[in-house]
């Protein structure tokens, strides 16, 4: 394979000849530094697109995420790739349907790493435009050579450095995965000698009390199902470690900590352009959030989770006006897939829900193939926008590589990003119609094609229901189609009415399967 550091990002030499570009690119290099907008996405877990007040939930108050809403773009069609986290990541990262790849399912937190060092990344491409590149958060798209074999106790590598990010302070998986320490540049941040770690998705470790034979031991919070493992800050998660000491995070403060770096990053780097790949704990489980975000709302935990994710946008947004970065900088906002109530632990999320709807008005959620596991929030906010308001325009979070490249004035290479779309013009609101089409997929790979109004479900084998987190997963061995102009909400299949055009999406969707680009 050629080596990426050969496939230097060119000029967009056609770009500049034959449309407007933004004031930005082209100028000289001294210039570019000032005026080049620092990015920053900032990506919740597990967020809904019925979760925060500017799309309709009145159980929760989001001031800090209403005035990103209320001065940028609130877009109502947007999708993320798949409805789980490492897919969906995968994607928004490298411009590429996860799919093309194997092992992108839900990734263990001893994965090898999954984008591997030779791929081009969104960062690179920000990278090689000259910014300063940051990733703090959850990562959860593995990291090391091969799964099981990091040096927890040393420098794991390959890492973020090795995949365009100068500066990464992140989780390795999410909150319910072993092991529970911040890994800063590739070695574990506040490593404690006294404590070596040792992580295993095999077996437990001998005189390690785990969830399911100490329950006594879980203070915190409790598992519904699953997560009866290891047990860390009185919380049993999965997978089984050892060690840590005073490395391991206290679940309440985890939002504080990956906040104060996010902060810190942008202090650090503004005098030049950065982008920053904010991604946060909230709303994954376990939800424990810190008790100044508890009570405020009807719906215990989970609802504390969201208010915890708006004080942390909040926080953001104060450090860009303090430093006077706000003018330039433009932020994105949105989730990496849909919602869920009942996740694995005896937090009541779904007791004290009352009339919330997490994924507002669409089917299913988290893990499903209907809408409510895709179509997320998704907010832009910049002094670049071109209308404000609400913007119904169709575009997929695998477009960000594409259109910020566009941004930049820099034409990426025919061998990388090959599904991202420019739509740049959609997120700054000039375009109102972005993609004609998008495809996602869920937990089972199944696929689901959306062609304007129409949704197309490819028949699949597996259980409608999943009884646990007591979603609708959208699997049925008959196609489905749904015509989202009169039903949102996907409640009545018409494939039968429409052999035509159920027929004629599946050649679509296979034609793209076998593809080897859909930019
Ligand atoms: C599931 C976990 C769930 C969550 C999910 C990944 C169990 C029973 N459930 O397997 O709690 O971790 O994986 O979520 O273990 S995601 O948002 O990171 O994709
Ligand atoms: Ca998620």
């Amino acid at each position: 394979m050629m080596n990426k550091r050969s496939l230097n990002l060119l000029p967009c030499v056609a770009v500049l000849c034959s449309c407007s570009l933004p004031a930005y690119a082209g100028q000289s290099s001294k210039k570019e530094k000032k005026t080049k907008p620092n990015v920053i996405i900032i990506l919740a877990d597990d967020l809904g697109y019925g979760d925060l007040e500017c799309y309709g939930t009145t159980r929760v108050h989001t001031p800090n995420v209403n005035r990103l809403a209320s001065e940028g773009i609130r877009f109502t069609n947007v999708h993320a790739t798949a409805s789980t986290s490492t897919p969906s990541r995968y994607a928004l990262l490298t411009g590429e349907y996860a799919w093309r790849k194997k092992g992108t399912g839900v990734a263990a937190g001893n994965a090898g790493m999954i984008i591997r060092p030779e791929q081009y990344t969104i960062a690179d491409m920000f990278k090689s435009a000259d910014y300063t590149t940051g990733a703090i958060g959850k990562w959860h798209l593995g990291l090391g050579d091969k799964t099981g074999t990091q040096d927890w106790n040393g420098t794991i590598s390959p890492a973020l450095k090795d995949i365009g990010f100068d500066y990464s302070y992140i989780m390795a998986a999410t909150a319910d995965r072993v092991p529970c320490i911040y890994i800063e540049n590739g070695k574990v941040a506040d490593y404690d000698s006294t404590a070596p770690i040792e992580v295993s998705y095999q077996k437990p470790f001998e005189g390690e009390p785990t969830g399911r034979k100490n329950p006594e031991l879980l203070y915190n919070l409790k598992p519904s199902h699953g997560h009866d493992m290891a047990i860390v800050n009185g919380i049993s998660r999965i997978g089984y470690m050892k060690g840590g000491g005073k490395a391991l995070w206290k679940d309440e403060n985890i939002a504080d900590t990956i906040t104060s770096h996010a902060i810190r990053f942008i202090e650090e780097n503004k005098e030049r352009p950065f982008f920053l790949y904010f991604a946060t704990n909230d709303v994954h489980v376990p939800r424990f959030p810190h008790e100044r975000f508890r009570g405020k709302n009807p719906m215990g935990l989970r609802g504390d989770a969201i208010v915890q994710f708006d004080w942390s946008v909040g926080e953001i947004m104060k450090t860009l006006d303090r430093l006077g970065l706000t003018e330039n900088t433009l932020i994105i906002l949105s989730s990496d897939n849909g919602p869920v109530l009942d996740d694995g632990y005896l937090d009541r999320a779904y007791e004290l829900n009352g009339t919330h709807r997490a994924a507002g008005p669409l089917r299913g959620g988290k893990y499903s193939k209907f809408d409510g596991g895709t179509r997320i929030p998704f907010i832009v906010y910049s002094s670049a926008l071109k209308h404000r308001g609400v913007s119904e325009a169709l575009i997929s979070q695998v477009d960000l590589y594409a259109s910020f490249a566009h941004m930049l004035g820099i034409e990426t290479r025919e061998d990388s990003a090959v599904d991202s779309q420019d739509r740049y013009a959609a997120l700054i609101g000039e375009d109102p119609a972005g993609r004609s089409e998008l495809m996602t997929e869920d937990l089972s790979c199944g696929k689901m094609l959306r062609c304007g109004s129409w949704v197309y479900l490819s028949p699949s084998e597996g259980a409608p229901y999943m009884p646990f987190t007591r979603i609708e997963t959208g699997l049925s061995k008959d196609p489905q189609l749904y015509n989202m102009d009169y039903d949102i909400g996907q409640q009545n299949n018409i494939a039968w009415d429409y052999a035509d055009q159920v027929e004629k999406m599946e050649k679509r969707l296979q034609e793209i399967l076998t593809s080897e680009s859909t930019r």
